[in-house]
């Protein structure tokens, strides 16, 4: 987990017809109008999304516009950005003219230009003007450390910092412990983490938990739950069937990972979750379980096929990062829900129960206003089922 945004809900559209093309790629234009098939929702948990993405030329474009937004603190554009890349990255077919995209959802003007734009001229030259954008490239830069959110990133640059020697030479400036080592270990934790290291971790993670308590319940969440290839850490939770022994064993874990000496940074955060505050009417606040953010030593020898290093880079080992968070066994569903992401199907989740069905969804809890009850899960099944959604796969909700 990194940064986390509060979002305002304000889009409102209706769902669209759903197209699908023909096998082979029509000559002409004319030829390339989808035939309509279904309808797309405005709501991420209401597609399939996998990871191959058939329009990543428009999505990278969305997304470096979310960013400069987000950046400049204007929170609505950003997430219609982030809206219209997630609808597009959910079509199983590649945008090749503008109609066909007229009856997709969330794509404002402003996005259609820019698809327009790309359609024409193969690049959107508001992107690259974004790209080239000294205070973007400062801000990007800033921001790919460890422990800087774009607050920090902002403030920097405006006292006139603009490399991390500039930073790091400023007396005045006290970084906290985790941008600390976010520095420290930047060549490492700002390279991605691959499927073999992941699992890897996951070894690891699984033989400290299962040391401590031998019935404890180890679960890979986050992007490589989706099927990701890569990802920027490795997300687990870790529970225990006994309800309250869940924080002991998150201790016990970081007490020997430690021990091994594969500790290279620990911030544990103890749990705040109380049962009498739920329903939670704060939109897409953290959760209240205990958790940590780490950075682990991985060694060479522990991954499969080694790990992926430069030709150069003989350490036999790297850092990377982990989060592990430890709900209380009766809030496993909520949990595994909410951490596996990806963040804007987590958003949209949230969104729909609350718009289209009077119920409120957190990674503790959903609670139906209309009946002034909370309903119970003991798997995410339960909880599309309450929520009256299909059924959708971890591997499907990379919207
Ligand atoms: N999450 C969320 N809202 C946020 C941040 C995170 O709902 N603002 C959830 C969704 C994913 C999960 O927590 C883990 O977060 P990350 O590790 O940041 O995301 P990821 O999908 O695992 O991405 P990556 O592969 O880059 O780690
Ligand atoms: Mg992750």
């Amino acid at each position: 987990l990194t940064h986390f945004m509060t979002v305002c809900d304000c889009v409102h559209d209706s769902p669209v017809l759903f197209f699908c093309t023909q096998e082979t790629l029509p000559a002409s234009p004319e030829a390339t109008t989808p035939t309509p098939v279904s309808t797309v929702s405005q709501y991420a948990c209401q597609r399939r999304t996998t990871t191959q993405n058939n329009n990543k030329i428009f999505t990278d474009a969305f997304e470096v516009l979310a960013e400069s937004h987000e950046f400049n603190d204007m929170e609505g554009p950003c997430l219609a950005f982030r809206r219209a890349a997630s609808v597009l990255k959910s079509l199983p077919w590649t945008v090749q003219n503008l109609r066909v995209t007229e009856d997709l959802p969330c794509l404002g003007e402003h996005s259609m230009c820019v698809i327009e734009e790309i359609l024409q001229h193969g690049r959107s030259f508001e992107v690259e003007k974004i790209l080239s954008d000294e205070r973007y490239q400062i801000l990007k830069l800033f921001t790919s450390v460890f422990g800087v959110g774009p607050k920090t990133a902002e403030k920097w640059y405006r006292r006139g910092l603009r490399s991390f020697s500039d930073v790091l030479a400023e007396p005045s400036i006290h970084l906290n412990r985790m941008q600390q080592s976010g520095f420290l270990h930047y060549g490492d934790i700002s390279r991605a983490v691959s499927k073999a290291e992941a699992q890897a971790l996951g070894n690891i993670i699984d033989e400290a938990v299962h040391a401590i308590t031998p019935d404890a319940i180890l679960t890979l969440t986050g992007g490589f739950r989706r099927g990701k290839d890569f990802g920027h850490d490795v997300d687990f939770i870790v529970t225990t069937p006994q309800l309250g022994k869940e924080e002991r064993l998150l201790t016990s874990v970081i007490d020997r990972l430690k021990h091994q000496g594969i500790l290279l940074y620990c911030e544990y955060q103890a749990s705040t979750f109380d049962e009498s505050k739920l329903p939670s009417h704060r939109f897409e606040a953290m959760d209240h379980f205990a958790k940590c953010f780490l950075i682990l030593r991985l060694e060479d020898s522990q991954v499969d096929g080694g790990l992926q290093t430069a030709e150069e880079d003989r350490r036999g080992w790297r850092a990377v990062r982990v989060d592990l968070v430890s709900p209380p066994v009766d809030r496993y569903a909520f949990t595994l829900l909410g951490w596996s992401g990806s963040r804007q199907f987590e958003r949209d989740l949230r969104r729909f129960a609350r718009m289209e069905r009077r119920m409120l969804l957190d990674n503790h809890a959903l609670y139906d206003k209309t009946k002034k009850e909370f309903l119970a899960a003991t798997t995410e099944k339960d909880i599309f089922a309450h929520l009256g959604l299909e059924y959708i796969e971890p591997w499907q909700r990379n919207a």
